[in-house]
C-alpha cells in the first residue's frame, strides 16, 4: 500500500514535470501483419510457429479474440483501420487497388495520422501503404511526416509474377519509396523485414523526446514470402514460419527500444493484421485456427484477426478480452487516449478505451460483413452471426459454434429474420451516407 503511494506521489510528480514540456498524451505505435491468420501465432495456439515476443506482449497486455478488421482483404481493411470506418463509408470497398487505379484513399477523409499530427505528434508510415499509389492518395498527403515502403501489394512486380508463371504479362514494377523518392525498382524482398524494423527503431530513437505516432504495416507475410538468411530454415513450419519468426522478432525490437528509452508505460502498441491468411497459396499461406474460411471469405478466417494491446501501467496483462471489437474501433480509442478531436465526418468505430483500461465493457454494436467486392454479405450481433455464401445465408452461434458449422436457420426463424432485416437497415444507412472515393 505504501509502496502505492510512493509511486502514485512520483506519478503525480512525473505528470506535472510532463505538464511542464510535453503532455501526457501517449505515443501510438500500430504494428499491421498482412495475411497473417487466427491461428498463426503460438499466443493464439499455433502448434509449430515460434512467437515469444508477441507471446510476451499479450502476457504484458490484453490480447482481443474477436477482433474484426473492416474487409478480407487489404485495400479496404487498411482503410477501415486507418479512418475508423467501413471501407463503403469511405468509398473503397470495392476489391484491392492495382498498379492501374486511378482512386485511392479521399484526401478529405482524417486518418489516424491526422488527428495526431495535429496534436503535435511526429508521424510515420513504414511498410505497406496500398490506399491509392498516386501522390495526392500516399501517405505523406495523408497526415504522415515520412513513409518509406511499398505502394501496393509485394506481389504486383513483374519480377516476382515471372517466378510464379514464366510466362505471365504482368507488366506492372513494384517501387520502393523513401517519401516521396524511388530508391529501388522490384528490390530483393530478403531483407524487407530487417530494412523496416531498422527505420522503425531510429524512428522511435530520434522522436523519443516527443509525441509520435508510428504505422508499421509489414508487407509480409503476404506472398511471396521472404525471410532474411538469419531466419532461413529456422521453423519447422517452414518458410511460412520462418517470415512469422522475424516479423515476431521486429516486434521485441521496437518493444525492447521502448523499454530501454523509458517510453513503455508511455506508449500504446497495437499489434494486428489486415486480413485472413491467405490459403489459396497453401504452406505458403497461414492458418486461421479454429475459424472456418480464408482471406477473401466473410467466414470468420477473413475477417477475425489476432489482436493485441500492450501498454504497461494502464492495461493490465495477462487479459483476454473476448467482447465484439473491431479495427474501426481503434481510431476512436487513439483519439481518446490522445485527446484528439474525433473526426469531423461521421466515423463507425466506437471508443474501447474503457475496456482496455478497466475492463469494462462498451455498448454492442452490431458488426457488418462485406465481401472482398464490398458486397453486403452478412451481420453479427451478440453471439449470432448471418451470413452469405454466394445467394444462401445461415445463422450460426459463432461463440457455441466458433467453426460456423452448425446452421441454425431453421431452429431459430424469428432470429434469422430479424437479424436479416437488421443487415438490410445497417446497410441501407450506409448507403445513403456513403462517401466518394478519392479520385485522380
Ligand atoms: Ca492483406
Amino acid at each position: 500500500m505504501k509502496r502505492n503511494y510512493l509511486k502514485g506521489l512520483l506519478s503525480a510528480f512525473a505528470v506535472g514535470l510532463m505538464g511542464f514540456g510535453a503532455s501526457a498524451q501517449p505515443n501510438v505505435v500500430i504494428i499491421f501483419a498482412d495475411d497473417l491468420g487466427y491461428g498463426d501465432l503460438s499466443c493464439y495456439g499455433n502448434p509449430t510457429i515460434a512467437t515469444p515476443h508477441l507471446d510476451k506482449m499479450a502476457q504484458e497486455g490484453a490480447k482481443l479474440t474477436q477482433f474484426y478488421v473492416g474487409a478480407p482483404v487489404c485495400s479496404p481493411s487498411r482503410a477501415a483501420l486507418l479512418t475508423g470506418c467501413y471501407p463503403k463509408r469511405v468509398g473503397l470497398h470495392v476489391g484491392v487497388l492495382s498498379p492501374n487505379s486511378k482512386t485511392g484513399l479521399n484526401p478529405k477523409e482524417e486518418t489516424i495520422a491526422e488527428l495526431l499530427k495535429e496534436e503535435g505528434y511526429a508521424t510515420a508510415c513504414f511498410g505497406k501503404w496500398h490506399l491509392g499509389h498516386h501522390d495526392k492518395f500516399m501517405p505523406l498527403n495523408q497526415g504522415f511526416d515520412q513513409f518509406y515502403g511499398f505502394p501496393y501489394s509485394n506481389d504486383m512486380s513483374r519480377k516476382e509474377q515471372l517466378k510464379i508463371n514464366p510466362n505471365s504479362k504482368y507488366k506492372y514494377h513494384l517501387p520502393w519509396l523513401d517519401q516521396r523518392d524511388t530508391i529501388a525498382i522490384d528490390p530483393d524482398q530478403t531483407n524487407v523485414t530487417q530494412k523496416l524494423t531498422a527505420r522503425a527503431l531510429e524512428f522511435i530513437s530520434g522522436n523519443r523526446n516527443n509525441k509520435f505516432f508510428l504505422y508499421l504495416a509489414y508487407p509480409m507475410p503476404h506472398i511471396p514470402l521472404y525471410a532474411s538468411e538469419k531466419f532461413q530454415g529456422t521453423s519447422p513450419r517452414g518458410l511460412y514460419g520462418d517470415v512469422v519468426s522475424e516479423l515476431d522478432w521486429g516486434v521485441g525490437e521496437i518493444l525492447g527500444l521502448l523499454k530501454k528509452k523509458g517510453l513503455d508505460d508511455n506508449t500504446l502498441v497495437i499489434f494486428t493484421s489486415d486480413n485472413g491468411p491467405w490459403k489459396v497459396f497453401k504452406t505458403h499461406g497461414g492458418s486461421a485456427g479454429p475459424l472456418r474460411g480464408a482471406k477473401g471469405t466473410t467466414w470468420e478466417g477473413g475477417v477475425r484477426e489476432p489482436a493485441i494491446f500492450r501498454w504497461p501501467g494502464h492495461i493490465n496483462g495477462g487479459q483476454q478480452i473476448t467482447d465484439v471489437t473491431s479495427a474501426m474501433d481503434i481510431l476512436p480509442t487513439i483519439a481518446k487516449l490522445c485527446k484528439a478531436p474525433l473526426p469531423s465526418r461521421k466515423i463507425d468505430g466506437r471508443d474501447i478505451s474503457s475496456l482496455l483500461l478497466s475492463n469494462e465493457s462498451p455498448e454492442e454494436r452490431p458488426f457488418i460483413y462485406y465481401t472482398k467486392m464490398g458486397k453486403l454479405a452478412g451481420v453479427r450481433e451478440g453471439a449470432f452471426k448471418l451470413v452469405a455464401d454466394g445467394d444462401a445465408y445461415y445463422l450460426y452461434n459463432v461463440e457455441e459454434d466458433i467453426s460456423e458449422e452448425y446452421d441454425l436457420k431453421d431452429k431459430k426463424p424469428e432470429l434469422y429474420k430479424r437479424m436479416m432485416s437488421l443487415m438490410h437497415e445497417l446497410d441501407a444507412e450506409m448507403n445513403r451516407e456513403a462517401r466518394e472515393v478519392g479520385r485522380l
